[in-house]
């Protein structure tokens, strides 16, 4: 095995996309991995990938020191080195100029090339990409689509934050289910069963008594059976919960918080999303509002059929995602289809004050009214088989003057696989969790 250099006192001057005309003559040190060696007349040409681009560098055989050539000689593709070189400008390049190596630094020895091509070619199956995600994460796609989640993150955040709400977070080794039992994934806490928590959900109601306004980004895990292009077991979830307001104030936020990150995204990711190869339009607000009874009509007239009470299967919001192919809500839906903490509507108890918001076919978000007494929640609790002394923590708090409330949590994959046109929620999560993937 050759012998590696060590990093000692190189230090990067510059990133790659920095190596431009004004800096002819210059000096400078860059970092990065050998996408390609090419060799021409007698002159051998690298580029270098750095986190920001490319650059390229030309080894002139007889004007390069001989130690350079020598290293040359030995590296491939994909090994990670360090370029100590001048600056020229030249027109052909990427950003107009190239460096002309003196000092070159072997930092980390590819030992094979990787088993699907990065840069073009034929694009490999998800499964063997996400075996060696580092590498397949290096892919130009990938590097937009990450950066487009960062924007999106970053935009969330500072909104939430410029509104007034604190940012929380809230145990993910909890006791109870929050969402129902059946996609819990227990675990064995010291000598004891805990589950990891589905949602912040109960902690997230409690914290509007100290807090007002809240907010939490972190992950979720639900323990899904089957393999499909929208689940995951692990998310990343956006949760929001409000003191002193209804669902209809919620569903305003989210408006205001999706056009806000469009804005965003459009103007700090325009090369991301040029790369992508789709325009993304600025939403059209107010976003469109059915109830549930709405979409069941839509539906018929469709000539599908869903009955009262039944979810929307695949199938149907596949034929609603046809007809409204942009962000709107579904509201209204059936109390006993919702969790117990959705407040039924005052005089139509068998619907409640709920939102699912949706893009097309996808879900990207649920929310509501919460029931803020504490007779109504064990009544609720106990309508859907749930054990009311498994939340004793919980409902003790609505002993303490819990204000009415309300909130959302919206699936931060979800909402990436809308705004980059991923089928695939594997392609917008950086080391995917499923049924039958738990590496690497
Ligand atoms: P819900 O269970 O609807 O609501 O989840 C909220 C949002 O989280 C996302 N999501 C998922 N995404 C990918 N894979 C999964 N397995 C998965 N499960 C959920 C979806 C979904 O809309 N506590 C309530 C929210 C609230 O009322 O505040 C809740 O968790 O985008």
């Amino acid at each position: 095995m050759k012998k590696l250099d060590e990093l000692k006192e190189w230090r990067r001057t510059h990133y790659s996309i920095e190596i431009t005309p004004e800096l002819d003559g210059k000096r400078v040190t860059v970092f990065g991995w050998l996408a390609s060696i090419r060799e021409q007349g007698g002159i051998t040409f690298l580029i270098l990938h750095d986190k920001e681009g490319a650059v390229q560098i030309t080894m002139h055989k007889d004007k390069i020191p001989r130690s350079v050539l020598e290293k040359v000689k030995n590296i491939r593709e994909h090994s990670s080195i360090g370029i100590r070189g001048i600056v020229k400008s030249i027109d052909k390049a990427p950003h107009g100029a190239e460096i002309i190596p003196e000092e070159m630094c072997i930092l980390g020895i590819a030992q094979r090339q990787p088993p699907f091509s990065l840069f073009g070619g034929k694009m490999a199956s998800i499964d063997k990409r996400l075996d060696i995600r580092v590498l397949d994460l290096r892919r130009p796609k990938a590097q937009a689509i990450f950066r487009i989640r960062h924007t999106v993150l970053k935009s969330i955040r500072e909104f939430l934050i410029k509104k007034g709400y604190i940012e929380v977070s809230t145990p993910k080794i909890i006791a109870t289910a929050t969402e129902g039992g059946a996609a819990l994934f227990p675990i064995l806490y010291y000598d004891k069963e805990a589950f990891l928590a589905q949602s912040p959900q109960l902690y997230k109601e409690q914290l509007v008594i100290p807090f007002e306004k809240v907010f939490e980004i972190g992950p979720i895990f639900r323990a899904e059976e089957s393999r499909t292009l929208r689940h995951l077991s692990e998310i990343v979830s956006i949760d929001v919960e409000e003191a002193f307001v209804s669902y209809e104030d919620i569903m305003r936020l989210i408006e205001q918080m999706i056009y806000h990150t469009v804005k965003e995204v459009r103007e700090r990711c325009s090369s991301e999303m040029e790369f992508l190869g789709h325009e993304l339009p600025v939403p059209k607000v107010p976003f469109k509002n059915f109830t549930y009874k709405d979409v069941l009509e839509i539906l018929e007239k469709e000539g599908t059929t869903v009955n009262w009470g039944d979810d929307l299967s695949t199938q149907s919001l596949k034929v609603l995602g046809k007809i409204i192919p942009e962000f709107y809500f579904i509201t209204d839906w059936p109390t006993f289809m919702k969790p117990f903490y959705i407040k039924p509507k005052g005089d139509k108890q068998d619907i409640c004050e709920s939102f699912d918001f949706m893009h097309g076919s996808i879900e990207l978000a649920s929310g509501g009214s919460r029931v803020s007494s504490k007779r109504l929640l064990v009544k609720r609790l106990k309508e859907q088989g749930l054990e009311p002394k498994l939340f004793r923590y919980h409902l003790r708090v609505f002993d303490y003057g819990m204000p009415p409330h309300a909130g959302f949590g919206l699936g931060l994959e979800r909402l990436m696989m809308v705004l980059t046109w991923q089928e695939n929620i594997r392609e917008v999560t950086i080391f995917p969790r499923d049924r039958s993937r738990l590496t690497p």
